[in-house]
């Protein structure tokens, strides 16, 4: 299973967990970020910049917001601001993730413990976003019931 990234600036590329994973400057333990959770992780930002690094057209600044959609459609959209110690877990005791494959994202001094999402398959960096806008997550195409009222 691959994952896409899409990047307002560079494009947009398909990896698997371990092209994604070799990319990363470092491993860390998920440890010591989540406290009580184990597995190798990789950090998103160090991640990013390693990323632009390869592509022939790089962002001038750093992105606004990161928006990750998962396998069931569960997505989050995050703030840059708030993902500075953000990590991607993507394997436990030395194998592929059983719950969250093929990577979890994990927001550690994040808003909310939902911004854990698992089995993300597409990850966005966004620039021209408003990144003074909260951090929001939810099923894709969620109608309320207060919208389909209005619905014909
Ligand atoms: N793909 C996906 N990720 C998800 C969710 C989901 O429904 N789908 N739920 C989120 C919510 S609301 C919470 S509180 C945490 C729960 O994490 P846990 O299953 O490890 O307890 O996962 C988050 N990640
Ligand atoms: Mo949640």
């Amino acid at each position: 299973m691959k994952i896409r990234v899409y990047d307002e600036v560079s494009g947009h590329a398909e990896l698997t967990v371990q092209e994604m994973a070799a990319l990363a400057p470092r491993l860390v333990s998920l440890e010591e970020r989540v406290p009580g959770v184990q597995g190798q992780a990789f950090e998103l930002k160090a991640w990013y910049a390693a990323w632009q690094n390869q592509q022939q057209h790089r962002a001038e600044g750093e992105p606004a917001r990161m928006t990750v959609e998962a396998v069931d459609e569960f997505q989050a959209s995050i703030p840059w601001r708030e993902l500075g110690e953000a990590v991607f877990l993507f394997e436990q005791n030395g194998e592929s993730l059983s719950k969250g494959f093929p990577i979890r994202l994990y927001v550690p001094n994040g808003s909310s413990e939902c911004l854990n999402v698992k089995s993300v398959v597409q990850i966005r960096f966004q620039y021209t976003d408003d990144s003074s806008q909260e951090a929001t997550y939810g099923f894709k195409n969620q109608v309320t019931l207060e919208e389909l009222k209005f619905r014909k």
